[in-house]
C-alpha cells in the first residue's frame, strides 16, 4: 500500500515502468500539478479577495465569464506555455486554438481543458473543478491545428480533473488504473490517498436535473422512473466535477442526457465527457450518450457537445436499454 506517497514520487515509480521513457510526461504532469495548486489556492480564498463575481464579459460558450475562470485559464496557459512538452492547448474558454509562443520549444502532447468547471457555484461556495485531457501530438506536425485535437477518446494518454472541494484532490488516469491524491496545504503537496480506485458495479444514486424533465424524451423518462422505484438517492450539485467524484467513490450514475431542449446534451466532448468517459472505464465503469460509447465518438469540432451518461457499469447499461428501446430520434 503506497498511501501517503507524494505525488511527485508516484510519477517517477509510475514513469520506471516505461524503460524507453523520457520524462516529458512526467515533467509535463509536474507542471500541471503546479498550476493546479496555484488555481487551488485562489478558489480556496476567492471570498477573501475580489475575484469573485463576473469578469464583464462572455466567453466562446456565450457564458458570462466569473474571474476565477479567467483566472485558472491564464493560470494553465502561463504554467504550461513555456516547459516545452506541448504543440498547442485547448480550453472551454478560448475559441481556438492556444499557441505555443515562438520564443518556447514545442512539445509532443496536446493538453485540453475545462479550467474551472461549474463555476457558477463559485459564489455560493460550492466545489468546482478542473478537467484535463492530454493527446499525443500527430507526428510530423511542430504547431497544433485544430484537426490535432479532434481525435476519438480512445487516444488520450491521460486524463484527469481536479476538485476544489472540502480538500483539493486530484484523480488522474495513463490508463493503468485511476489514482487519487489529497493536497496537503502544509506541505504542499498531493498525497496518494485513493490508490486504484474502483466503481462499484452498481450505485444507488442517480444525478440529473429534474428541472429538466418537461424536456426529457421517454428513455430518460422512463430510466428515472425505474430508478426512483428503486429507492436509489437523488444527488446533484450542479457542478460536474463534484457529482462525478461522488459516483466514483460511492457508486451510481450521473446523465446530462440529449433532450428536446438540448438535442446533443450540455456538456462538451473534448475536454469534459472524454476525460472522466477514460477515467471512469479505467475504475470499471461506463460512459456513453445512450446510443454509443462517449470514448469512440468521433469528434467533428473543438467544442462540440455530448450527450453524457456516465457511472457504474451495471447502472449506464440499464439506462442505454431504456433509451435504446423508447427513444425516438429528437
Ligand atoms: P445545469 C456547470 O455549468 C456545468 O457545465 C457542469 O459542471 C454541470 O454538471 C452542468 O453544467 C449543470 O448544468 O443545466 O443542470 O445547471
Amino acid at each position: 500500500m503506497r498511501i501517503g506517497m507524494p505525488l511527485t514520487k508516484f510519477l517517477l515509480e509510475e514513469q520506471r515502468l516505461y524503460p524507453k521513457s523520457t520524462g516529458n510526461f512526467t515533467s509535463l504532469f509536474s507542471d500541471l500539478v503546479v498550476a493546479a495548486k496555484i488555481i487551488s489556492r485562489e478558489v480556496n480564498k476567492a471570498g477573501l479577495i475580489n475575484i469573485i463575481g463576473s469578469a464583464d464579459y462572455t466567453n466562446v460558450q456565450g457564458e458570462e465569464v466569473q474571474k476565477l475562470d479567467e483566472y485558472a485559464n491564464n493560470t494553465l496557459v502561463r504554467t504550461m506555455e513555456h516547459g516545452g512538452h506541448l504543440a498547442g492547448m485547448a480550453s472551454e474558454e478560448i475559441d481556438g486554438v492556444i499557441d505555443i509562443p515562438d520564443e518556447y520549444p514545442r512539445g509532443n502532447y496536446l493538453l485540453l481543458f475545462d479550467p474551472l468547471d461549474g463555476s457558477s457555484n463559485i459564489d455560493v461556495n460550492i466545489s468546482v473543478g478542473t478537467i484535463f485531457s492530454i493527446l499525443r501530438r500527430p507526428d510530423g506536425r511542430e504547431k497544433a491545428t485544430v484537426g490535432d485535437f479532434l481525435r476519438p477518446g480512445i487516444e488520450q494518454v491521460c486524463a484527469g480533473y481536479i476538485v476544489y472541494g472540502s480538500s483539493t484532490i486530484l484523480v488522474y488516469t495513463t490508463g493503468h488504473g485511476v489514482h487519487g491524491f489529497t493536497l496537503d496545504p502544509s506541505v504542499g503537496e498531493f498525497l496518494l490517498s485513493h490508490e486504484d480506485i474502483r466503481i462499484p458495479e452498481k450505485g444507488k444514486i442517480y444525478s440529473i436535473n429534474e428541472g429538466n424533465s418537461k424536456y426529457w424524451l421517454p428513455g430518460t423518462q422512463s430510466y428515472i422512473e425505474k430508478v426512483k422505484e428503486d429507492g436509489y438517492k437523488a444527488r446533484y450539485v450542479g457542478s460536474l466535477v463534484s457529482d462525478f467524484h461522488r459516483n466514483l467513490l460511492k457508486g451510481g450514475i450521473f446523465l446530462y442526457p440529449a433532450d428536446k431542449k438540448s438535442p446533443n446534451g450540455k456538456l462538451r466532448l473534448l475536454y469534459e465527457a472524454n476525460p472522466l468517459a477514460f477515467i471512469v472505464e479505467q475504475a470499471g465503469g461506463c460512459a456513453s450518450t445512450g446510443d454509443k460509447r462517449i470514448l469512440d465518438i468521433e469528434p467533428e469540432e473543438l467544442h462540440q457537445r455530448v450527450p453524457l451518461i456516465i457511472g457504474s457499469k451495471a447502472d449506464v447499461e440499464e439506462a442505454e436499454r431504456c433509451w435504446q428501446q423508447e427513444t425516438v430520434a429528437v
